[in-house]
């Protein structure tokens, strides 16, 4: 069960964040109401919320996931792999040695952001991608082993069309993966039910367990009715302005 989450208010120039995405501008007001509604939902499944103010220096600071990995037993700070987002792990720090007085760092050369790592139970799936490199899933495998947790690598460089590795599969409990089918094949994945997002609706992977509720992205009709078909009950909310800055429900929030 998680009881917390840090999450951060999203910038006036929340635009001029780093995107891949082609999908437009995202529009402001409709960016603060939908982190709104994401932090409504994060309650509605039962947890308290750390809210940050929104830091200007950093436009890309509400998708906090990418700079601390958090866990039932310790926390991890990350150092991210683009180089306008690594001050942003300072105003994280603060928040998260509150709760993990001697959470430990990734350092230089070493980069990890917190989008490629899965937590599935006590096994950790660490991407490596643009962003995490391997002398950061290292000393991140490493820092896990110290807290008792078991940790593989999965190279998603070749996949061009996700950013992170939870852009395309999450674990969501009860042993089972969402994972976009381009991955379903991988055989780090066997053992787990899993359930296959179509390519047309491979955005919809990156959902979150919270709790009793599984946070879904709104506009995925298959891949929701698998879950419900599945006995999961989904929380559908509307990601539009966060997706055109390659976000999703994962980055909003770090939860533990
Ligand atoms: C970035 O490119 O870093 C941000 N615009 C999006 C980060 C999304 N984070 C995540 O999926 N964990």
């Amino acid at each position: 069960m998680f009881k917390h989450a840090i999450v951060c208010v999203p910038g006036s120039n929340f635009s001029d964040g780093l995107t891949t995405a082609g999908l437009g501008v995202p529009l402001y007001d409709q960016v603060l109401a939908q982190h709104t509604q994401y932090c409504d939902a994060l309650r509605e499944c039962g947890l308290n919320l750390t809210t940050l103010e929104a830091d200007l220096r950093f436009p890309d600071s509400t998708f906090v996931e990418d700079t601390a990995v958090v866990t039932a037993r310790a926390a991890i700070l990350t150092r991210p792999g683009a180089a306008s987002r690594t001050g942003e792990v300072e105003a994280i720090c603060q928040a998260i040695k509150q709760f993990f007085p001697s959470a430990p760092s990734i350092v230089g050369p070493g980069t990890v952001d917190g989008g490629d790592i899965c937590e599935a139970e006590d096994h950790f799936f660490i991407g490596i991608s643009q962003r995490t490199n391997e002398e950061g899933a290292r000393q991140l495998a490493d820092h896990l082993a110290s807290f008792g947790y078991t940790s593989s690598t999965i190279d998603i460089r070749a996949m061009t069309s996700i950013l992170h590795l939870k852009s395309g599969i999450a674990f969501i409990g009860d042993n089972t993966l969402a994972v976009m089918e381009e991955m379903a094949g991988n055989i780090q994945f066997r053992g787990y039910d899993l359930i296959p997002v179509a390519p047309e609706e491979s955005y919809a992977a990156n959902c979150v367990r919270v709790n009793s509720r599984v946070l879904v992205a709104d506009g995925f009709p298959r891949f929701l009715a698998d879950l419900v078909a599945r006995g999961f009950d989904p929380l559908v909310l509307d990601m539009s302005e966060f997706r055109k800055m390659d976000g999703g429900l994962s980055c909003l929030s770090l939860r533990f």
